[in-house]
């Protein structure tokens, strides 16, 4: 890579690649395979975005490890072994970088760099990056592998430059292991991330408070390492699975879809066929899928919820503070993004634990001992926050993207992110986006989600390639039916009512809007695979310089009807 400080020009390459997580990786590797030259950019010094920043106690994948992975190369899905049915952060990590290593990725990839701008040049067709080491690279294409969950979000107490114990974010956890031992630790928030992190936590800590705003809902991981064989048998079927799972609401499989409405059974059937359930474990989906319309019909949704309410009462001795766990009825289960954990609910038997509820008295500062909310100062060593991130959007607003004739992404999106598929943005020529909002990806198994984008966007280039074309636009009004689509899908079910990540309640100011894509990714890929087939419908195909694009969009954008599933 060359530095424009070193008096070099700007690196000229056919992709530029913003991330070496798990995106960028494949990105890096699809690329090599067409011949075309790339460059990425990585803000960390590691490839494996998510598995390189959350190295908090308790950090582990919930979906299953063995579809969890990617499921591109034969030879990759022999040679990697899981242990465990879920993940743990480090053994993740160490198959990320296996990957860059066994396809020699690195060698692309500028580390320790984080790019601050992408402008598009609408005379030589092409954009460039500039970073904040001073680099200039330049390409035709531009693909934001940046992540979902990638820029962290710290609730600004005042008082913390005072705090005189340690602090951390759970998304920028040190390398170096953190010893709680003997101290007194206090934990912010109880999303997925301080569900997975309180358990382990409070092993270790003399004493942790548990600062709790919302009660979470959340169903046991049922953790365990995996039986030999166990992995062997599920590559057998490997062909078959691909298929099957191309065929799924949430691009993962191994648990019955519903069958019958929660009305069909008797209190007693309902109540041993959501035990079944909640002993089996496993994935987040496992409960929302116990019944048909749990996540569109208050009903369901209620029946689900109250049983969860109840185990929480079962599980946690002290019956006040079951009662502050339990999350309001008012509360849809899997609203929120739906954790799996491991002894989160029987954490809080323990002496050492105590849960502080932060929505009767909220946080208002950090002091030099400790935290200081609306009725009471708690003495602390060390606080840790698992305040979440600034989703789907953050990452790419934190940088000045301008397309054509100098149209700003941060313009384009004032009102809330609008893109044609989670794949572009109007008025954005020839820069892409994996799981960007709009994309079913974080509602679904996310390397699945990528692969499917990636190959889908492999794919416009090659017909873009083999047609001379080299200039590609989502249209407006494809967009514009797009995300309404997705609102409508959004708006039929109970899954925006939650003050969640997925509407941008956990940022101030930001514009509540339900960012993922709803409608299930079997419906997405089908979509995406008709699109193409007519002749990328919805976008703008031309030859720059060449008079008129070619445009193959008569007909009706993406169109499908908007109903709440599964
Ligand atoms: P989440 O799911 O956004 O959770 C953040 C937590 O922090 C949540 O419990 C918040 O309470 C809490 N929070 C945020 N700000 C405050 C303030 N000011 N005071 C008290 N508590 C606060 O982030 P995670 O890291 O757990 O998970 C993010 C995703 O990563 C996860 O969904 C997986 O997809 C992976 P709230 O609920 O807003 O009341």
């Amino acid at each position: 890579m060359v530095d424009i400080n070193a008096g070099d020009g700007p690196e000229n390459v056919d992709v530029l690649v913003i991330g070496a997580g798990l995106s960028g990786l494949y990105i890096l590797y699809c690329l090599r395979q067409r011949g075309l030259s790339a460059r990425a950019f990585e803000a960390a010094s590691g490839v494996g975005g998510t598995w390189y920043w959350n190295r908090y106690p308790g950090a582990r994948v919930d979906v299953e490890s063995v579809q969890y992975a990617y499921h591109f190369s034969d030879e990759l899905l022999a040679e990697w072994t899981w242990s465990e049915r879920f993940a743990t952060q480090p053994e993740l990590l160490r198959y990320v970088d296996y990957v860059a290593d066994r396809f020699e990725l690195r060698r692309d990839v500028t580390f320790d760099t984080r790019v601050v701008s992408a402008h598009f040049d609408d005379d030589a067709n092409q954009w460039t990056l500039k970073t904040d080491r001073g680099h200039v690279a330049t390409a035709r294409y531009c693909i934001m592998a940046t992540g979902s969950l990638s820029t962290p979000y710290r609730p600004p107490f005042p008082g913390l430059e005072d705090f005189e114990g340690e602090w951390y974010h759970t998304a920028m956890w040190p390398h170096d292991a953190v010893d709680f031992t003997g101290k007194r630790v206090g934990i912010v928030g109880t999303g997925s991330t301080g569900i997975q992190a309180i358990p382990v936590v409070a092993e270790q800590a003399r004493h942790l408070t548990v600062f709790q705003r919302t009660p979470n809902y959340t169903s046991p991981a049922r953790n365990r390492p995996l039986e030999a064989g166990e992995q062997a048998a599920f590559l057998a079927r490997h062909e078959e699975w691909r298929a099957d799972v191309r065929n799924t609401f949430a691009a993962m499989t191994g648990f019955p879809l519903p069958t019958k409405f929660a009305d069909e059974d008797t209190a007693e059937q309902r109540r041993a066929w959501l035990e079944q359930r909640w002993e089996e474990g496993g994935m987040p989906h496992s409960l929302l899928t116990a019944y048909k319309g749990v996540p569109v019909d208050e009903g369901a949704n209620r029946v689900v919820a109250d049983f969860v309410r109840d185990k929480i009462h079962e599980i946690v001795a002290d019956p006040e503070v079951a009662e502050r766990l339990c999350p309001p009825v008012d509360l849809p289960i899997g609203a929120k993004r739906p954790p799996i954990d491991t002894d989160y609910y029987a954490t809080f038997n323990r002496d050492n634990v105590r849960l502080v509820d932060v929505k009767a008295a909220p946080i208002q500062r950090m002091t030099s001992t400790g935290l200081q909310t609306a009725d009471a100062h708690y003495e602390l060593d060390a606080i840790i926050f698992a305040t979440g991130f600034d989703a789907m959007t953050g990452t790419l607003l934190n940088i000045d993207i301008r397309g054509p004739g100098g149209c700003a992404l941060a313009e384009a999106w004032a009102d809330g992110p609008a893109t044609y598929l989670g794949l572009m943005v109007a008025g954005l020529a020839n820069l892409f986006m994996i799981n960007g909002p709009g994309s079913p990806s974080v509602k679904a198994n996310m390397i699945v989600a990528l692969e499917q984008h990636t190959d889908w966007i492999m794919g416009l280039l090659d017909h873009m390639n083999a047609d001379g074309l080299d200039r590609v636009e989502a249209k407006g009004d494809a967009q514009a039916e797009w995300v309404e689509h997705a609102r409508e899908v959004a708006e039929a079910t109970l899954m925006p009512r939650a003050d969640s990540w997925y509407v941008g309640a956990n940022i101030p100011g930001k514009k509540r809007v339900y960012m993922p894509y709803y409608g299930g990714f079997d419906r997405y890929s089908d979509l995406c695979e008709a699109i193409a087939a007519d002749g990328y419908r919805g976008f703008t195909l031309s030859r720059h310089g060449d008079g008129a694009p070619r445009d193959a969009a008569s007909r009706e954008a993406p169109g499908a009807e908007a109903t709440g599933r599964n």
